[in-house]
């Protein structure tokens, strides 16, 4: 059966292409899941594509994920990157290989956007490629767990 892939989006991603394209870019959350799964798609993974507003419910993704064998989550977090001990605490409570995905340069934004705790719970962490850093995620992930391209 093909491993799946979660690929987990947090507060105000449902807005992606719709308001401040001057800053996360014209892609929609359609557009990125249609991106995930396609790059998913060559290395023989499926995906389970999310987003919510709600930060209990990333936790019960990952606990489901766990529950499910999920072979690796991709998460951007949003702005729960900045604040959530309950997101890494989820992160390092699964253990399934995580890969943290920011569409803009945190670290050239505001001071407070520079730190996040899910960083020191994921196996890596992607920003500044726009909605290609999901792709670049997959294609890391994939890697990682072994899974290899379909030629
Ligand atoms: O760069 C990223 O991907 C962020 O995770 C995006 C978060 C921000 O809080 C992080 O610091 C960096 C914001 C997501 C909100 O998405 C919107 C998309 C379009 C319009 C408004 C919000």
């Amino acid at each position: 059966m093909a491993k799946t892939i979660y690929v987990l989006n947090g507060p105000n991603l449902n807005s992606l292409g719709v308001r401040e394209p001057e800053k996360y870019g014209h892609s929609t959350l359609a557009d990125v899941e249609k991106l995930c799964r396609a790059t998913a798609k060559r290395y023989g993974l499926g995906v389970e594509f999310r987003q919510t507003n709600r930060e209990g419910e990333i936790v019960d993704w990952f606990h489901e994920a766990k529950a499910k064998k999920a072979a690796g989550i991709v998460i951007n977090p949003a702005g729960y990157s900045h604040t959530s001990i309950a997101i890494l605490d989820a992160i390092n409570a699964v253990a399934i290989p995580t890969i943290e995905v920011h569409i803009t340069n945190i670290h050239q934004r505001e001071e407070y956007r520079h730190h996040s705790y899910i960083s020191k719970g994921a196996k890596a962490v992607i920003c500044g490629f726009g909605v290609e850093g999901y792709a670049l995620a997959i294609q890391g992930l994939a890697s990682a767990i072994g899974a290899k391209a379909k030629e």
